[in-house]
This record gives structure tokens, C-alpha cells and sequence, in this order.
């Protein structure tokens, strides 16, 4: 008996510190989710690999976020975006940012422009402005923001705000990555406009990539 009361305690005394490890480390270790979101829908032509885009206006980007995000605050990054007005349309016509950020909304043309939203996150009109001017609007609130020009009806954007960083936006190739991913299970949903949106379940081990691909029609 006498030997094994150490024995028991240094085991017990190991076992203790091992659990502890991970806490001591502040976090797991963390994974990511990347994937592909495919447009099937009129309105955009899927690139066709080696073929000059005809229309590059009809590069569109998507929008890939969590339903839920395992957290709110931790790594929020709110700095400064830009929405170019250029050949009287707005590039990029799609934004991704975290709120608190503050978009920037240059007149690269020879006309004058506006930018307006009636938008319930943000409503907001700029006022018509000239050539070489640019005028700046802070996005606080999460949603969807839709902004327009009143001299040209045809020009229109989207400006997605979310209050936690578990979000991205396609590249032109439709491809996103969502990094810094604490392992569980999460609902993640597909954007993209005029279509239905897409919700699917993803699983993210640590240190490792889960792969979510969604078809948007
Ligand atoms: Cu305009």
C-alpha cells in the first residue's frame, strides 16, 4: 500500500496536468472551412476555364457566413473599405465587412454620381458628387445594405455587414476560406443575389480543412 499511494498520486497528478494542457494553451487548435460556390442561375455564366470572360461585369461574388458563429467579439477587424464608382457602375458591386467599418465611395467618372440606401441597417444618401471626389459611410449595424444612384437607375450594390468575422466573400472563381475556425459543428449558409440562398452543416476538426461546396440556382 505504501508504494502504491505515490504511484496513484503521480499518475493522478499527470492526468491532472494533461487535461490541463489545452486551457493552459488559451485555445484549441483551430481549423478552417473553404469550398466553392457555383451560380446556376441567368444571370451569370460559370467562367469557362480558358475563355476570356465576355462581360466582366457579370463576375458577381458570393457570400459565405455562419448562421451561428462560435463567437462575436474575439478578432473583429473594422478598418476601411472601398466601393469605386466606375463606368457608372459600383466595383466591386459586392462588399463583405465587419461592422464598424468605414466605406470609402469614390467618383472615378467623368459624370457626377450619388449613393443612397433605404436599406434598415443603414439608410443613407451621399448627395450627388463630382469627378474625382469620394465621400465615406460607416456601416455599425448587421444586414444587408443595398445602395444605389439616383441619377443612374441602373447602378446598384450590395453591402453585407456581419458582427462577428466567421464570413468571406467569393473570388472571381467562385472559391472562399474561412479561417481561424474553433473545431464543432456549424450551419453555414451560401449568398448570392437573386436566388435562393443555401444553408449546410459543416463539421471543423482541428488543424484541418472542411470542405463545403454549395450550388446556388
Ligand atoms: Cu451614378
Amino acid at each position: 500500500m505504501r508504494a502504491t499511494l505515490p504511484f496513484t498520486a503521480i499518475v493522478f497528478a499527470a492526468l491532472t496536468a494533461a487535461a490541463a494542457l489545452p486551457a493552459m494553451n488559451g485555445q484549441a487548435e483551430l481549423g478552417w472551412v473553404q469550398g466553392e460556390v457555383a451560380i446556376r442561375s441567368p444571370l451569370v455564366a460559370p467562367p469557362i476555364e480558358g475563355q476570356p470572360q465576355a462581360r466582366p461585369r457579370e463576375h458577381r461574388r458570393a457570400v459565405v457566413f455562419f448562421d451561428t458563429p462560435p463567437h462575436r467579439n474575439d478578432g473583429l477587424v473594422s478598418g476601411r473599405a472601398e466601393m469605386r464608382q466606375r463606368d457608372a457602375t459600383f466595383d466591386p458591386h459586392l462588399l463583405a465587412i465587419t461592422a464598424g467599418t468605414t466605406v470609402a465611395f469614390p467618383n472615378d467618372d467623368r459624370t457626377y454620381h450619388n449613393v443612397f440606401s433605404l436599406s434598415k441597417p443603414r439608410r443613407f444618401d451621399l448627395g450627388r458628387y463630382a469627378a474625382g471626389r469620394s465621400k465615406d459611410m460607416r456601416f455599425e449595424r448587421p444586414g444587408l445594405v443595398r445602395a444605389f444612384c439616383d441619377i443612374h437607375a441602373h447602378m446598384n450594390a450590395f453591402i453585407h455587414v456581419f458582427d462577428h468575422r466567421f464570413y468571406a466573400a467569393t473570388t472571381e472563381r467562385g472559391r472562399y476560406r474561412i479561417d481561424r475556425v474553433p473545431p464543432g459543428t456549424y450551419r453555414v449558409t451560401a449568398w448570392y443575389e437573386g436566388v435562393d440562398q443555401q444553408t449546410r452543416e459543416v463539421v471543423v476538426h482541428p488543424g484541418a480543412a472542411a470542405e463545403l461546396d454549395f450550388v446556388l440556382h
